[in-house]
């Protein structure tokens, strides 16, 4: 135990691996070991520069998180990149996919590169992928990115385990700005049109003129500091420097405001909240006749019989009936 968390913080990759895999699991004896090794570990997280990358499908997270990436390693970086796919377990083939793209950063020694499947678990944002940025972090890797796929309500849940939010989009025309969900531009720290080379280049251009109107009208993120736009291409690579100059600089005023302190204090008590509620629900799961109860109410529930309100009371009464 003490050696796994000395080896994880030491930077071995395959403690971090098993960690990883302890976090993710579903046996209750992993989920102990997990989290008595982010005990141990927990006093040396908290200095990485954590970015989540979002978008829709095929506008080139990947792409960009590889040449991305490949930068800040030849800048002398360890990288880490946590790849949430909410599709993933349906379609079991699209991390392959994923991976195969960053195909720089996947054979780089300094890069740590994850697949997470996300099993249903709140669109692939939860606990786990927090705790997961927090052993790399611990493992000495900065920056961690966490991409998501731009679908359901991963994209919203993302800011929640990091402190920079990049959303990467395609050059297009207006119908594609409209497609954007505004809940998704304001949370955005950072807009980048990618694919600003070859034909798409006058497109990504006027694009981004585009997005800088629309994030202008809306309500700043950050009081005083208006969402830049930039745009990139990925494949060339060029842009992508000005990206993490952005991202830095926007680091360093949000550190200084003490933004991101509070955007994490207010993460960590998300996060306790959430556990809360699910290790609540574990302890009605263990009660006796927890699982007859529960389909006996889902039943009366479905038929319209009983509303869901009185089905929940009727639960809790029927778990622990000394407290009726
Ligand atoms: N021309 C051009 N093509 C790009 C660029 N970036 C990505 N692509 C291409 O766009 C396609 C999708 O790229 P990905 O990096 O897989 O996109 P993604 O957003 O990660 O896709 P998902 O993970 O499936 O949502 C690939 O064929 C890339 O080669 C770019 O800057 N310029
Ligand atoms: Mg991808």
């Amino acid at each position: 135990m003490m050696d796994m968390a000395a080896a994880l913080v030491d930077g071995d990759r395959r403690a971090l691996s098993r960690a990883i895999t302890l976090v993710e699991s579903t046996r209750d004896d992993h989920r102990t070991t997990a989290q008595a090794l982010l005990e141990e570990v927990l006093p040396h997280t908290g200095k990485a520069t954590r970015i989540g990358v979002t978008g829709a499908p095929g506008v080139g997270k990947s792409t960009f998180i590889d040449a991305f990436g490949s930068m800040l390693v030849a800048k002398g970086r360890r990288v880490a990149v946590l790849a949430v796919d909410p599709s993933s377990t349906e379609t079991g083939g699209s991390i392959l996919g994923d991976k195969t793209r960053m195909t720089t950063l996947a054979t780089n020694p300094a890069v740590y590169i994850r697949p997470s499947p996300t099993a249903g678990h709140l669109g692939g944002i939860g606990r786990r992928t927090r705790d997961a940025v927090l052993f790399c972090e611990a493992a000495g890797y900065d920056p961690v990115i966490v991409e998501t796929v731009g679908v359901g309500q991963s994209e919203t849940t993302v800011d929640k385990v990091t402190d920079l939010f990049l959303l990467l989009v395609a050059p297009g025309g207006g119908d594609d700005l409209q497609g954007i969900k505004r809940g998704i531009m304001e949370l955005a720290d950072l807009v980048v049109v990618n694919k600003a080379d070859g034909p798409t280049r006058d497109l990504a251009a006027s694009t981004a003129a585009d997005y800088r109107r629309a994030v202008h009208l809306l309500r700043p993120k950050h009081p005083g500091v208006e969402t830049p736009v930039l745009t990139c291409s990925s494949t060339e690579p060029q842009g992508i420097d000005t990206v993490w100059h952005e991202l830095s600089s926007l680091r360093e005023t949000l550190l200084t405001s003490g933004a991101i302190r509070m955007q994490r204090r207010s993460q960590a008590v998300d996060q306790f909240e959430q556990e809360f509620r699910d290790s609540l629900y574990q302890r009605a799961a263990e009660r006796d006749g927890f699982a007859a109860i529960h389909a006996d109410l889902v039943e009366q529930v479905t038929e319209d019989r009983l509303s869901v309100t009185a089905a929940s009371r009727q639960l809790i009464d029927r778990l622990w009936p000394s407290n009726s």
